[in-house]
């Protein structure tokens, strides 16, 4: 496999990556199927990639095994130090790992290279966290005992990321799996699973025992997944995507009661109170609606503005969202790329359309662009009531519907109607409200009085149907960490 002239034109080092699964950890693939990615700005061919199977599958759990014991083996400290050279390697590295994920993602560069720098963090928190793993002493209700807690590698874990993010999701899941002393075996998202083999092609430099780290590129995640859900030798799965296979996989895993992280979709609310600072609620809603085009789980799903602001708000919103550029992500300036794919075009018009026949009106936005590529204008939708597609499901895309509410109370009711419970965001200045309305939301992530919040330093994870499990912070550590109890007789 080598990466098209259409990838390595953009790359200042394009040998280092130019055969992404010549990689010791990944092995020879002996498949002569194949997959292609594209860029969805330009339709162009970027790579052609193995697309595993089964027996590919099987293969690198049997040497993730065979690795994780050597892996656990290791001192804290030694598994610190490869982390460590490898957050400094992408680090090094990050405007060819952005470069990479625009061409196959097509967010702005910008943004790309902040997601690089958002997954390294990832990469120096865990490293710092491996050497941070403790267990506890018991007082022992009788005095010829001692009782202890340690904390132990749950073993091999299957990963399985999601193309929105694929740079800081394969390193928000893997690097606290590693530092805990897992072995794992990656599937990232066929829509974009280069970054991944980038990143990989660095762990390789950065020393990691062979096996320890194993890629499967795959076309779809079907066959992967199942066998990932399946094998004996994997004693968890960890899973970013849609809430439907997050089910699936959950149903796969119940036989050997695997253990299951899983981040799934989400419907966010974004609440403006009449006591917030409206300017800083547009600039909070600008960022968490249009990040990544509106394709991220915390995305603003739906903006609730108070009556007594809400046409100001909307104006001053509008006003906001026709400026956003709208192009190729390495164009510079551009604040907007390309969706995923034309399924994402086709959802964003059903949304529409709906609420139109429902008595939405469009404020600004609202068709897609007529150029090459995937491009669909920002749009704000205004008159929308919670009957709409908009108000109920997850658009995952750059349209803000905005609902007018006039009581406080029942904005929090309506806000938590939903099956999801990922993340929240409400702006207010009146610290009682704040407090009330940040402990009635049932989400797992409230940003108050901002439209940004994820961190490496911080536990990202849902309530409800949008997951279970967190990742980030020293609770991430936990989910790959089993708890042994010793009890010592006779002393
Ligand atoms: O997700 P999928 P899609 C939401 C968002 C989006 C919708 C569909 O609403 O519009 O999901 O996106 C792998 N067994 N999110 O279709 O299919 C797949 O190969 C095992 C939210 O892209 O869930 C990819 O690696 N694996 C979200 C990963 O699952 C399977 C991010 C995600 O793909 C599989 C993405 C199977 N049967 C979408 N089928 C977030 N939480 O940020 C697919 N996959």
């Amino acid at each position: 496999m080598t990466l098209t002239p259409a990838l390595t034109r953009h790359l200042n080092n394009p040998e280092l990556f130019s055969d992404l699964t010549s990689m010791r950890s990944l092995g020879q693939p002996s498949v002569s199927r194949t997959f292609q990615v594209f860029n969805p700005s330009t339709g162009e061919l970027l790579a052609e990639l193995p697309d595993m199977g089964v027996a590919e599958t099987k293969e690198a759990i049997d040497k993730a095994y065979v690795a994780q014991a050597e892996w656990a083996a290791m001192t804290a400290r030694a598994r610190s130090d490869v982390l460590w050279r490898w957050h400094q390697l992408i680090v090094d590295h990050t405007d060819d790992l952005g470069a990479i994920l625009t061409a196959e993602m097509g967010k702005p560069l910008a943004e790309a290279k902040s997601e690089v720098s958002h997954a390294a963090a990832y990469l120096q928190w865990y490293a710092e966290e491996a050497n941070r793993i403790y267990g506890e002493t018991i007082s022992a209700p009788s005095t010829d005992r001692r009782m202890l807690v340690i904390k132990q590698p749950i073993g091999v874990v299957g990963t399985i990321t999601p193309w929105n993010f694929p740079a800081s999701m394969v390193a928000r899941k893997i690097s606290p799996a590693l530092a805990a002393g897992c072995a794992i075996v990656l599937k990232p998202a066929e829509q974009t699973p280069l970054v991944a083999g980038a990143m990989f092609a660095l762990a390789e430099k950065a020393g990691f025992p062979e096996g320890v780290l194993n890629l499967v590129y795959a076309a779809e995640g079907d066959a992967v997944g199942h066998e990932l859900c399946t094998n004996t030798k994997v004693r968890k799965i960890s899973f970013t995507g849609s809430t439907e296979v997050g089910r699936l996989l959950m149903r796969q895993c119940a036989d050997q009661i695997k253990k299951v992280s899983l981040e799934l979709g989400g419907n966010a609310p974004f609440i403006v109170f009449d006591d917030a600072d409206i300017d800083a609620a547009v600039d909070g809603a600008i960022q968490a609606k249009f990040r990544n085009a509106g394709q991220t789980c915390v995305s603003a799903n739906r903006l609730y503005v108070q009556a007594g602001v809400h046409d100001e708000f909307a104006e001053k919103f509008a006003a906001r969202v026709a400026t956003l550029t709208v192009g190729d992500g390495f164009t510079p300036d551009v604040a907007i790329g390309p969706l995923i794919d034309t399924r994402a075009l086709a959802k964003i018009e059903h949304h529409i359309g709906d609420a139109l026949a429902k008595g939405g009106t469009i404020r600004c936005g609202g068709a897609r662009i007529d150029r090459d590529g995937t491009f669909f204008q920002p749009t704000v939708l205004t008159d929308i009531s919670s009957s709409m597609r908009v108000a109920q499901e997850e658009t995952f895309g750059p349209l803000a519907p905005i609902i007018r509410f006039e009581d406080a109370d029942q904005v929090v009711r309506e806000a938590n109607d939903t099956i999801y419970g990922l993340a929240a965001y409400f702006y207010a200045s009146n610290l009682k409200r704040v407090w009330r309305v940040a402990e009635a939301l049932e989400y797992g992530m409230v940003g108050i009085n901002t439209g940004r919040m994820s961190s490496e330093a911080a536990p990202f994870g849902g309530m409800k149907q949008s997951g279970i499990g967190r990742e980030g912070s020293r609770h991430g550590l936990e989910d790959y960490l089993e708890m042994k109890y010793l009890c010592m007789g006779g002393i």
